[in-house]
Formats: structure tokens, C-alpha cells, sequence
């Protein structure tokens, strides 16, 4: 574990599954957002996608220690390979986001300096200021944050962005086996544990982008299914939380850095 101030370096943990249309991008509009006093690591986290995203980064970056492939192949899913990409990134400062060119890297200068107040910093798209190119989307999500906001009575309001900075060891000092586990609804249990255990969180303003090249993996109907029952879930194990039930996450030690 690399021991340099979370001020001079940080770790991008990027989740990919058939993005060999747009990594190569992205990881260049990375290198070129990364402000000039700091270092940066990028994660490629391939869960062995067959149009080669794997291959393709390792070929185009062979040259550039600080762009790290990853292939998975098993235990595989879009949460398991960001917590796999958290527990391998050499710096404590980490930035999550998608590989699909949605999450904009223009805005990592952002993040990085309210990361210097506040434990975790999410991109989101419905704070002022925040937007989505993508309108039917985002009025899905609006909706849809709507409910998870009553279910989950969080004063968070975009529960489902995914674009985040935090501390690697302040994450996975959570209860992660309870939190990385499924589709993009690993991100609402991510920010509940984050409050439970008494660590700030933020929103600033974020544009998401229109996806760039490749389809979405996301299956509405499936993920609505999916994220509800997730949501319900928590809702049920915080209810048992503050009835005593069941023990509640250790609160972690203020914020430092
Ligand atoms: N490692 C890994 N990455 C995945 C997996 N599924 C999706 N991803 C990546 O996760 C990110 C989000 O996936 P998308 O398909 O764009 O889904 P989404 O952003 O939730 O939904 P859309 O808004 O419809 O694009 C992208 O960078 C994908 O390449 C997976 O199973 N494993
Ligand atoms: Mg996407």
C-alpha cells in the first residue's frame, strides 16, 4: 500500500464488461483530468468481457505502469469487481466510477477537493446544478431516488450515481460482504453504511454523459425488480437495527485527512 498523502495520489477503480469502445478514451481523459501535483492509478476491472476490453488495455497501456489491468473470472459482477478494484488500489484517496463514458472525468479536480472535507463525495445528478444528458433517464432515476429516499428516509438524492471519491480505508472498514454484492444497487446499501457508521457524506453537482460506445447492461424492468427488493431488504434490517434486534456497524473514527 502505497503510503503517499491522499492530497498527492489517488486510484481510479474502473469497472468494465464489453467497453472496449470506450476505455481506451477514458482512460486518457483520465490521465489528462489528474491535477498537476497529484499521481494517479488507474484500475481497469475486467470481468473478462468478450470484445477483449482486457487485452486492449493491457496492449495500449503495456508501456504505462500506472494503468493496471485486472481480468476476473470468477465471481463476477459489476460490485464485486469495485470492491476487488478498492482492495487492490495502491493509494488510500480512491475514485469510482463507470467506463462508459457517462461519469465525466472533467469533474475528478472536483471531487478530489471536497474529498479534503468531507469523507465521501458523490457525483450526483440531482443536486443543483447536477444533470443528465439522457432525459428519459433522468427522470426515471428522479422518480425512482423519490422512492428510495421514503423507503430509505435518506437525505441523499441521487442514491444510484456511482460516481464517488472516499478513503479506502475508511470503505472497507464497512461491512462490505453486505454492501458489494449485485448490480448498481450496491451504491444505495455503499451510502447507507457510509451514514451508519457516522462519516460524512456530500453531493456536488455532476453531468452525466450519454453512454459512448456499446449498449447499457441494464435491464429496466430487472433492475427495478432487482433494486426494490434490495432497497426493501436494507429497510427491513435497519427496522431491526434500531429495534435492537440486530447489532448496527461500528461508528468509525472521524474524518482525518
Ligand atoms: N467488471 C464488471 N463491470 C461491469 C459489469 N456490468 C457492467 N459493468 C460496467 O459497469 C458500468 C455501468 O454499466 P452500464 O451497462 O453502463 O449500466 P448503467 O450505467 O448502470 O446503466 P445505463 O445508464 O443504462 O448505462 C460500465 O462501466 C460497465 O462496463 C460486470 O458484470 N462486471
Ligand atoms: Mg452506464
Amino acid at each position: 500500500m502505497n503510503t503517499s498523502s491522499p492530497d498527492k495520489a489517488f486510484s481510479v477503480i474502473l469497472p468494465t464488461y464489453n467497453e472496449a469502445g470506450n476505455i481506451v478514451q477514458l482512460v486518457r481523459k483520465i490521465q489528462a483530468a489528474v491535477p498537476d501535483h497529484m499521481e494517479c492509478e488507474i484500475l481497469v476491472v475486467d470481468d473478462n468481457s468478450p470484445d477483449g476490453t482486457y487485452e486492449l488495455v493491457r496492449e495500449s497501456f503495456r508501456d504505462v505502469s500506472c494503468v493496471v489491468p485486472i481480468l476476473r473470472t470468477s465471481d463476477r459482477g459489476f460490485a464485486k469487481s469495485i470492491r476487488h478494484g478498492i482492495e487492490r488500489a495502491s493509494n488510500d484517496r480512491i475514485i469510482v466510477m463507470d467506463s462508459d463514458l457517462t461519469h465525466d472525468p472533467i469533474e475528478i479536480p472536483r471531487l478530489l477537493h471536497v474529498g479534503q472535507i468531507y469523507d465521501v463525495v458523490s457525483g450526483s445528478r440531482f443536486c443543483a446544478g447536477g444533470r443528465m444528458t439522457d432525459t428519459k433517464h433522468y427522470l426515471t432515476s428522479l422518480v425512482y431516488n423519490w422512492v428510495l429516499r421514503l423507503l430509505l428516509r435518506t437525505q441523499v438524492q441521487d442514491n444510484l450515481g456511482g460516481y464517488f471519491t472516499a478513503r479506502r480505508e475508511q470503505i472497507l472498514r464497512l461491512p462490505v460482504d453486505e454492501i458489494f454484492f449485485g448490480y448498481g444497487e450496491y451504491y444505495f446499501r455503499l451510502l447507507h453504511f457510509v451514514q451508519r457508521a457516522g462519516l460524512s457524506i456530500v453531493e456536488v453537482p455532476s453531468h452525466y454523459l450519454l453512454r459512448g460506445a456499446g449498449t447499457s447492461k441494464s435491464n429496466w424492468a430487472r433492475m427495478i425488480w432487482s433494486y426494490t427488493s434490495a432497497a426493501l431488504r436494507l429497510k427491513s434490517r435497519i427496522a431491526m437495527t434500531e429495534s435492537g434486534k440486530e447489532e448496527d456497524v461500528p461508528s468509525s473514527t472521524p474524518h482525518s485527512s
